[in-house]
């Protein structure tokens, strides 16, 4: 890889490095005048960078920039009450000042803000201001507001699980906490009492929503104060030495294991919102200028002089000595290399594959007959003795229920609940959590427990599961698995019935398995959770029980590689792809067609991210003529993208029009007669293969 990253914490926390003070006394709320001076010196070089990218904006050498200016004391403070490179952080796109203070330098900075490889939060791939630094453990950052904090839970709920005593710091403006996730992390860490700080850094506007049409009451943590186990902190964010009493007691309280901390740093904006926002449109001249004179910078430095800790000329050698490293630091990045255009594909997915499909020969498999849950139920059960790091859950995934399917039956009583657990009803915490599980080396297996109800959780597979790797360069990743019951043909109506595979398909960076029997699921599901991309594992719960989709078990080193496609039935006249339930339906239409004397090849696709192009390609290439089967809705579903790239890679071999059969566009009814219209029926896929057959 062509960048200079590090990958391990080179150098001690600047704030312990002067040899002068112990890290006990540092972290219980005492600071000497070494301290204090780094505190400032901080403050400072975050104010600089943030006044020098404004001019680079203007040079057009920075493309966009989010500033700190009048957040600064509150995370300096913080940052100094933690011990860098030891504990974890999700910080916000303020929080400048805060990676400043736990290690990461002005060059590093700037290098990130110009786009360029160095920067070791994205490495070119963020826009400005989404900190990271894998050296220090600040996991790599996102653009939507409140998604980091239930990752913070899941990354605490390992610190717990792990037996340590790590602290995790997550934060955003006041603005983000209206996001339902931030509720949700905050009571899923104080149930539990995981040790996370909560930081809310309260400057009264989300862009230019002022507090009072976001916050009832206009304190966050006042909202929060009756949470149990949940200790809160509402304080002056502009005034350092408050804000590091109330850190180191923040940060004492969640270490110690007592619970959750949060602490809502009122602060100012001094900046606008971004280099794309005017605050003069929103916010009076007056307003303006009672901000400015609540700046921490200057606070801080009368009381520096006040206690007698530095002369003005002392401050004044500080700030030169800043603006010099500030200039050295942009000259520096400005001559640093960009990302070239041939990397820009790099991480989408694992570099790796751990269960190659080439050499790939499909065994026989001689265990007793099995349905297909079971065989679901003995993948979990054999890796997670194989992955002491595998955990379970999902709602009702715990023993006795063993999960509404009984797929993870008896994985609490043999594992511990520390290994498969039920987690609070909410989606987004089950994904959230997940994430940040993953980031820190937990192999989360969960369960979504029904498909429909997958759309909570969208927006962090969406934004955060599949994008980590990517956006980091490889730095991050969260190779989450994510077990989810999908499909109709049960009675299930408009919310237990829907096949999600097909949106999903439209998310890069995401495998995506769909079996029709048990060995497969089983073989499916031990691949998926021993490689290193995030997966979505369909398990059509129609087929759940049914014998069809029975099939002896295979052993328990059998892991069936992604992308293998398998010819179910062989024939010459017609190629019928499909996956997923409609497997055994299009086999019963091909054998009534095999009476009329027409042969159908069908094939099983069994995963979709990555498919099987060869297989159904050389298919094409004998019979000429194809047919694509599925149960999700017709248009955008993911019929439309095979046949696409069958048009595109394998029109000389077609003697037919691209055919398919697909679910109505319309949610799926309850009545049967209802039902029966919406989904595929076998005698649409017969008819479809007469036409076919006919032209
Ligand atoms: C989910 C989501 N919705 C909207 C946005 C656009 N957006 C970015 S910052 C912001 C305001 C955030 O305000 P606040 O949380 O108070 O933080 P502040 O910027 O004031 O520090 C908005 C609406 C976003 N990034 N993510
Ligand atoms: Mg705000």
């Amino acid at each position: 890889m062509a960048s200079k990253k590090s990958a391990v914490l080179e150098k001690k926390h600047p704030a312990h490095s002067n040899g002068v003070m112990t890290s006990s006394q540092l972290h219980n709320g005492v600071l000497k005048k070494e301290q204090l001076m780094f505190a400032y010196r901080t403050m400072v070089l975050a104010r600089y960078i943030d006044e020098k990218e404004m001019n680079l904006l203007k040079q057009g050498k920075i493309l966009f920039h989010i500033s700190g200016p009048g957040h600064e004391a509150a995370q300096v403070a913080i940052a100094m009450a933690m011990k860098s490179g030891y504990d974890w952080a999700y910080p916000y796109y303020r929080d400048l000042a805060f990676s400043l203070a736990y290690g990461t330098t002005a060059k590093d900075i700037l290098c990130e803000n110009m786009h360029r490889i160095e920067g070791p939060s994205s490495h070119g791939r963020q826009m400005p201001s989404h900190y990271g630094d894998k050296r220090y453990r600040i996991v790599g950052q996102s653009s939507p507001t409140g998604t980091q904090y239930l990752q913070a839970v899941g990354t605490a709920m390992g610190s717990r699980k792990e037996g340590n005593d790590e602290v995790t710091y997550v934060s955003s403006g006041e603005g983000a906490t209206s996001e339902g996730e931030f509720a949700e992390a905050v009571a899923w860490a104080s149930r539990e009492k995981f040790p996370v700080i909560f930081c809310v850094q309260n400057n009264k506007f989300a862009i230019s929503v002022p507090v009072k049409d976001q916050i009832v009451g206009g304190s966050v943590a006042r909202l929060y104060s009756a949470y149990p186990n949940l200790k809160t902190f509402e304080i002056d964010g502009t005034d350092f030495l408050e804000s590091f009493r109330a850190a180191s007691e923040a940060v004492a309280y969640a270490r110690s294991g007592n619970g959750p901390a949060m602490i809502e740093a009122h602060c100012v904006r001094l900046f606008p919102h971004s280099s794309s926002d005017d605050p003069k449109k929103y916010m009076t001249a007056k307003q303006i200028e009672e901000d400015k004179a609540k700046d921490p910078i200057p606070k801080f430095e009368k009381y520096l002089i006040a206690n007698g800790y530095a002369s003005q000329k002392d401050l004044d050698a500080v700030r030169v000595e800043v603006k010099k490293e500030v200039e050295a630091a942009s000259d520096y990045a400005e001559a640093a290399a960009s990302p070239t255009a041939d990397t820009a594909l790099r991480n989408v997915f694992s570099p790796n594959v751990i269960v190659p499909k080439e050499n790939f020969v499909e065994p026989m498999h001689n265990g007793t007959s099995i349905v297909m849950v079971d065989a679901i139920n003995h993948a979990l059960h054999e890796e997670m003795k194989r992955n002491p790091k595998m955990v379970v859950y999902g709602e009702d995934v715990a023993d006795g229920k063993g999960g509404v399917f009984t797929a993870t039956k008896n994985l609490t009583n043999k594992f511990g609940a520390d290994r498969c657990f039920n987690s609070p009803l909410a989606e987004a915490s089950i994904m959230g959590t997940a994430i940040g599980l993953a980031v820190r080396g937990f192999k989360p297996v969960v369960e979504i427990q029904f498909g429909d109800y997958i759309w909570p959780a969208f927006m962090q597979i969406k934004d955060e599961l599949v994008h980590m790797r990517y956006r980091t360069d490889g730095d991050w990743t969260c190779p989450v698995v994510i077990r989810v019951a999908t499909g109709g043909y049960i009675r299930g109506g408009l919310y237990h019935s829907q096949s999600i595979e097909g949106i999903f398909t439209h998310v890069p960076g995401l495998w995506i398995a769909m079996p029709s029997n048990a060995a497969d699921a089983k073989g499916l599901l031990k691949t998926a959770i021993r490689e290193e991309n995030p997966v979505l594992f369909c398990e059509h719960k129609g087929l759940y029980r049914q014998q069809f989709a029975a099939t002896n078990e295979p052993d328990e080193n059998y892991c069936l590689p992604f992308g293998v496609a398998k010819v179910k039935r062989e024939g010459t006249d017609i190629t019928v792809v499909t996956w997923g339930f409609m497997v055994q339906r299009s086999i019963e239409a091909a054998r009534k067609l095999e009476e009329k004397g027409i042969s159908v090849e069908v094939i099983d696709l069994r995963t979709l991210i990555p498919w099987d192009k060869e297989t159904v390609y050389n298919s094409i290439r004998k019979t000429g003529k194809v047919l694509v089967v599925h149960e999700d809705t017709k248009t955008g579903g993911f019929g439309a993208e095979i046949g696409m790239q069958i048009a595109e890679e394998c029109f000389e071999h077609l003697d037919a029009p691209l055919a398919r059969v697909a679910a109505l566009d319309a949610p799926i009814p309850f009545a049967p007669a209802l039902e029966n219209t919406v989904l595929p029926q076998e005698h649409h896929i017969t008819s479809a293969l007469e036409k076919l057959a006919a032209f």
